[in-house]
């Protein structure tokens, strides 16, 4: 990916209604159009029997990608001790394969449901390593060749990037991290190995924590293919997509890819408008984010439907966080995501003769190749103003100035 995918993710945020022609009626049909591998959900196995629910989930016009929300989990996977059950989380594989979508494998390792005989047990160093990579060689077996990623290790570290304190880390040591890495690879070495969390969205000490863990996995000889940015937002408060790009491009700059595997934004009960109208708003920033990040893979919403949202079950008096409301309908939300991607797609295949006419008044919006672009006149709001290979207008329109977002992307603001 390359310009081009950047010069689509900034036309994308100007020339909304002109592209019918072009666009794209679902949301995994635009992802692609655009750029990315894969626009998903995640889903569970209660849910599968609902069937106004699973003919939006079942589309690949909608969604390309399935996440199993929990029953690829350890406990659930290895309740007791080297007895092991797929037979739930074969249910969400089998529906991702009978659709044709790439399956996101979640997770190996996690202080959360992981079962009592891990977190209550009498171990030392060298059993509880041999427990783990059983538990890994054992279900990374079972799934070869099924899924696109496996969620290695999840949310290992605080939020002040120290390393969280569990069985795992408190008996093995850091340690573990990489060993969970290798014992993965070794058990199927053509699937991506993520690791994934939350707060690692902008940067900050738990982003940079991430980022070291990187190092710290490879210096191990180990291998990881990427980093999930769960990005589990609030209303109003979800940070601008520049701010999200600037840190996708701290982590491609390691040599790993980067996916949005968890997205929603929560908003407080009673669910309004303005609420409705503002989430839009902040799902299209970590879109465009994506958009914006060589080697930013794909964004899946963490379920696409308020009926089905972990949300009010975990924040009292906070729901409405999806895409779909609970009748399965869609939100503003969906629109705008839809929109973004469609208009990021029809800006970057290209013609200027589809140039649509709202663009005129966006100096900085290239409707064809970079090196098209205009060299002279001003930059509107978000245009691009800079990047490498990019051959536009530098200069940004008052009083906006030009922001470098990573190398290959300055935007004006
Ligand atoms: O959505 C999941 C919810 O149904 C489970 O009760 C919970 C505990 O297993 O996990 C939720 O999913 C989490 C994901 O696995 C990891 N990141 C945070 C997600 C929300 O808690």
């Amino acid at each position: 990916m390359s310009q081009s995918r950047m010069v689509m993710a900034l036309t994308g945020v100007f020339a909304l209604s002109t592209l019918s022609n072009a666009a794209a009626t679902g949301l995994n049909s635009a992802a692609k159009a655009a750029g990315l591998k894969y626009f998903g959900s995640a889903t569970d196995n209660s849910e599968l029997t609902d069937s106004a629910y699973t003919a939006v989930l079942d589309d690949t016009n909608q969604f390309g990608q399935i996440t199993p929300g929990n029953t690829m989990k350890w406990v659930y996977t290895e309740p007791s001790q080297n007895s092991f059950s797929y037979t739930q989380g074969d249910q969400i594989a089998n529906f991702a394969k009978t659709n044709g979508q790439l399956l996101r494998c979640h997770n190996l390792v996690w202080y959360q449901e992981a079962p009592s005989w891990v977190t209550s047990g009498s171990w030392t160093n060298a059993s509880l390593i041999a427990a783990m990579q059983a538990h890994i060689t054992n279900e990374v077996t079972h799934y070869k060749g099924q899924c696109y990623a496996w969620d290695v290790v999840n949310e290992a570290l605080n939020d002040d990037g120290t390393y969280r304190q569990w069985e795992l880390y408190n008996v093995i040591g850091p340690a573990y991290i990489p060993l969970a890495f290798e014992a993965a690879a070794a058990a199927d070495p053509d699937v991506k190995l993520y690791y994934n969390d939350y707060n690692i969205e902008t940067a900050g000490a738990k982003a940079t924590a991430a980022q070291n863990l990187v190092k710290t996995i490879k210096a191990y000889g180990a291998k990881i293919d990427g980093i999930g940015l769960e990005s589990h937002f609030i209303v109003g408060e979800t940070p601008s997509a520049s701010s999200q790009a600037s840190n996708m491009a701290s982590f491609t700059a390691l040599g790993v890819e980067v996916a949005v595997t968890e997205l929603d934004v929560r908003q407080t009960l009673p669910e309004t408008s303005a609420q409705d109208q503002q989430q839009a708003k902040d799902y299209v920033s970590t879109v465009q984010a994506c958009l914006q990040t060589k080697n930013c893979v794909g964004v899946t919403v963490w379920d696409f439907d308020d009926k089905y949202s972990w949300v009010p079950s975990t924040f009292s008096g906070q729901g409405a966080a999806d895409l779909y409301n609970s009748a399965v309908q869609p939100k503003p939300a969906y629109t705008s995501v839809l929109s973004a991607l469609n208009a990021a797609a029809t800006a970057g295949s290209g013609s200027s003769s589809s140039a649509p006419t709202t663009l005129s008044t966006v100096s900085a919006s290239p409707t064809s190749s970079p090196s098209s672009a205009p060299a002279s006149g001003t930059v509107a709001e978000y245009g691009q103003c800079g990047g490498i290979g990019y051959t536009g207008p530098t200069v940004c329109e008052s009083p906006y100035s030009c922001h470098s977002t990573n190398s290959y992307y300055s935007q004006c603001y």
